[in-house]
C-alpha cells in the first residue's frame, strides 16, 4: 500500500482551519488537523513544502516509523509548527489504518473503557449576573461542567476568555479584522480582588454538582496565583487552569505547597518533553495539550500513558480553533484513556461546520460520544471547502495599565 498524494486546505467557517487529506492507491484517505490560531498559513507551508513531497511513496500503514522519520529528521525538533505538521500527518494515518481494519478507530486504542467522554463547555460573561445566565443555559442543555470567565469590574478590557458583549452562548473568538492585533488591558489586582467572590457565588448559586472550572490565562505571578488557589479553595474548582504561564515549571510547586486546587496546564504545550517533568514531579493535576498540537494521536497517547503512571488525567484542549478532526481524534483517545478526565468541547455544532466536515459523532446529556464509523468518523467535503479561503486574523495581546506587555 502506498501514499500517492497529499492536500492542504485553508479555511472554514468563521475559522482557518488547515486540512490534510493524504489519498492512497487503494482508495482509502485520512485526515488530519494542523490549525493553529494566528499562524495557520505556516503550517499549511510547512505540509506543502516539507511533509507532502515527502509522504509520497510510502506505506501508510507504518504511522511510527513515518512519525519518526519527521521528527528526528527535522534536526531542529519540536516546536508547535513541526510537531501539528506532524500531529496532522498522523492523524490522517491513523485514520486510514482503522478505515483499513474496518473499525473506529478508538479500537485500535484497546477499545471503549467508558460509553461517553465528559465534556465542558463555556460560559461567559461581561458581569457575574451575564455569566450567572450563561451558565444556567448549558446547565439547560445538560452540560456537568462549565468553564466560566468573568468581566472584572473596574477593568477596561480583560478577555481571557470573556466573550464581547451580552447573551447566554457567545465565545470569544479571533478578530478578523487583520493580521495586526487588538490590546487589551489587564489589572491583576481588580482580578484577585474580585474573582475569588464570583466563584464562591457561582458554586452558592448552582449548588455542589456542577463542576466548575475557571481559566486563569497565563496572568498571574507564581505568588499570586499561589494566593488566589488557597483563597479559592472552598469552591472545590474542577480545575484551575493555567494560574502561570508554564515556562517556569518551578512555579507550580509553589501554588502546590499552598494549595490543593487541581491544576490543569499545558494547552500550549507541544511535546512529552514540556510536560514530563510536571507529570512526574505530580505538579498538576490535568494536562491540557490538543493531540493535533502534540504531534498526533502516536505522541499524544505517549503523553496520556506517562500521565496515568502519575495520577495526572487528560483535559485536551478543545478551543473553537481545533477543527472537528482534532476534536474527533481526542474523541476516540478520550474513550479509551483510563485516566481519561475532560474535554474541552466548542468545536462541532454549526450547520456550515457539519457541511464541511460530516460525523456522526454526538453530545448528548453533557457526554461526548463517538459514532461507530470506521477510521476517525469524519469527512471533508471539498466542494464545501472551495467555499472558504485564509482571512488573516489574531487573538489579542494584554498589557498592564502602565502599558507593560503582558500574557495573553
Ligand atoms: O488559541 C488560543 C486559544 O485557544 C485559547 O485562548 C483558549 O485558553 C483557551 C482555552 O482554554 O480554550
Ligand atoms: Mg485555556
Amino acid at each position: 500500500m502506498k501514499i500517492t498524494d497529499a492536500k492542504v486546505f485553508v479555511g472554514g467557517p468563521g475559522k482557518n482551519y488547515v486540512t490534510l487529506k493524504i489519498m492512497t492507491d487503494q482508495g482509502i484517505y485520512g485526515l488530519g488537523d494542523a490549525t493553529i490560531n494566528g499562524r495557520e498559513t505556516l503550517t499549511a507551508a510547512y505540509l506543502r513544502d516539507y511533509i507532502v513531497p515527502n509522504l509520497i511513496g510510502k506505506d501508510p500503514r507504518n504511522s511510527e516509523d513515518i512519525w519518526q522519520f519527521f521528527y528526528r529528521g527535522a534536526y531542529f525538533r519540536r516546536g508547535p509548527l513541526a510537531m501539528l505538521a506532524f500531529g496532522a500527518v498522523d492523524v490522517a494515518l491513523w485514520d486510514i489504518k482503522a478505515k483499513l481494519a474496518n473499525m473506529p478507530l478508538y479500537q485500535l486504542l484497546g477499545g471503549k473503557s467508558r460509553e461517553g467522554a465528559l465534556v465542558y463547555a463555556h460560559a461567559t460573561g461581561s458581569d457575574l449576573e451575564d455569566l450567572m445566565d450563561s451558565i444556567a443555559f448549558y446547565v439547560e442543555q445538560g452540560y456537568k461542567a462549565v468553564r466560566v470567565q468573568c468581566g472584572i469590574p473596574g477593568m477596561p478590557s480583560a478577555s481571557y476568555g470573556v466573550a464581547e458583549g451580552k447573551g447566554k452562548n457567545r465565545n470569544y473568538i479571533t478578530d478578523f479584522s487583520g493580521i495586526i492585533p487588538k490590546e487589551e488591558i489587564w489589572d491583576t489586582d481588580l482580578y484577585m480582588r474580585y474573582m475569588p467572590g464570583a466563584l464562591a457565588e457561582i458554586r452558592a448559586r448552582f449548588g455542589p454538582d456542577l463542576k466548575i472550572l475557571h481559566d486563569v490565562h497565563h496572568r498571574l505571578l507564581p505568588r499570586e496565583a499561589a494566593e488566589f488557589a488557597k483563597e479559592v479553595e472552598p469552591v472545590r474548582l474542577y480545575w484551575l487552569e493555567d494560574p502561570t504561564p508554564a515556562d517556569d515549571q518551578d512555579a507550580l510547586r509553589l501554588i502546590r505547597q499552598h494549595s490543593t486546587v487541581p491544576i490543569a496546564i499545558g494547552e500550549v504545550f507541544n511535546s512529552i518533553w514540556d510536560c514530563n517533568k510536571l507529570i512526574e514531579n505530580e505538579l498538576i493535576d490535568f494536562i491540557r495539550v490538543a493531540v493535533s498540537h502534540a504531534g498526533g494521536i502516536t505522541h499524544a497517547r505517549r503523553i496520556t500513558d506517562l500521565a496515568g503512571l502519575h495520577n495526572v488525567r487528560t483535559g485536551f484542549h478543545g478551543a473553537p480553533s481545533h477543527s472537528p478532526l482534532c476534536m474527533a481524534a481526542q474523541g476516540h483517545l478520550n474513550v479509551w484513556a483510563p485516566n481519561f478526565g475532560i474535554q474541552e468541547y466548542l468545536v462541532l455544532g454549526t450547520p456550515e461546520c457539519d457541511a464541511l466536515f460530516p460525523s456522526e459523532h454526538r453530545l448528548e446529556n453533557g457526554l461526548f460520544h463517538v459514532s461507530d464509523a470506521p477510521g476517525l468518523g469524519v469527512g471533508f467535503n471539498e466542494e464545501e471547502a472551495a467555499r472558504y479561503s485564509y482571512e488573516p486574523g489574531s487573538l489579542p495581546v494584554a498589557r498592564l495599565q502602565d502599558g507593560t506587555l503582558w500574557n495573553y
